[in-house]
């Protein structure tokens, strides 16, 4: 599916190459010599080691797709995370080359191709200001205001540092049956500490704005191509769950040694708040 892979990052190419088995999620708009490192047979592991979300259970998940002809589900590209009822919280990486009129957000149910998804353009982005610096994928967020609310229940941000032992991320990107499913799927990860996520991405890993996630020993559960931009959430004291995470990078999915890197929310969380209050809404 062309539509389904637009905006999609080619991540690490040489290094995936070089490992013969993390080779995948590549770009439309990746250079031709990424394109010849594609190598889909090498595909091993592909959200992966999930299971089917039930209607309800993250109602702030949203997909985010191109406007125009087609199913929700066959112009989803991005997963996003409703904060506000006309404000979305996403990746950079997902919308950075978008106009605003090319989005569409599809709220209101896990099952892409059911009756109960609601389709809502876009009337702004705003991509954070310090996208990849200072390296690649470095604040990897984006806000949406919707051009109308949505009715649906927003998460709460995760505003202080707090180390979570373990977390759930959730969408509609590539399963370890290496398809796109059209009813979201989740997981939950365990957190990598920054000193092990620098290990395993040593020249990439960007602390103040990147916390990783996955199975480091053994792998076979992660977010994958397709859930960029969607929650990484960690259970809160009084049981509702906060956005801690946006899903951003890694090299493949599931891989041993290689957790899922997400943009860490609460580094951003002032500034999510200014451009929010300026678009005269409230989280
Ligand atoms: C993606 O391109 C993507 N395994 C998301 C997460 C990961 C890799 C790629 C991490 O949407």
């Amino acid at each position: 599916m062309d539509t389904k892979r637009k905006h999609l990052i080619r991540l690490g190419a040489g290094v995936a190459a070089g490992l013969g088995a993390v080779a995948l999620v590549w770009a439309g708009t990746a250079s031709a010599g990424a394109e010849e490192n594609s190598t889909q047979s090498d595909f091993e592991a592909q959200v992966i080691g999930g299971q089917e979300a039930e209607e309800g259970q993250y109602p702030w998940l949203v997909g985010l797709g191109s406007a125009g002809s087609g199913t929700p589900w066959e112009n989803q590209f991005c997963g996003g995370s409703v904060i506000a009822p006309t404000v979305v919280l996403t990746a950079a990486h997902c919308v950075e080359s978008d106009a605003p009129e090319d989005l569409a957000v599809f709220s209101g149910s896990v099952d892409l191709e059911g009756p109960d998804i609601v389709t809502t353009g876009v009337a702004d982005i705003h991509v954070a200001e310090d996208y990849e610096s200072p390296t690649q994928f470095a604040n990897d967020w984006a806000l949406l205001l919707l051009a109308e609310p949505v009715d649906v229940e927003p998460i709460a941000l995760n505003a202080d540092l707090t180390e979570f032992d373990a977390f759930e991320t959730a969408g509609w990107g590539l399963t370890e049956e290496n398809e796109y499913p059209t009813l979201a799927r989740w997981v939950e990860v365990p957190f990598v500490d920054d000193t092990q996520c620098a290990e395993a991405y040593p020249d990439e890993h960007d602390a103040a704005s990147m916390v990783c996630a996955g199975d480091l020993a053994s792998g076979g559960i992660d977010a994958c191509s397709g859930d960029s931009g969607g929650p990484l959430m960690a259970g809160a004291e009084d049981g509702s769950q906060v956005l801690a995470g946006i899903v951003s990078w890694g090299y493949g999915c599931a891989e041993p040694g290689y957790p899922g890197v997400y943009s860490e929310v609460a580094t951003f969380v002032p500034t999510i708040e200014e451009v929010v209050a300026g678009w005269g809404a409230e989280l």
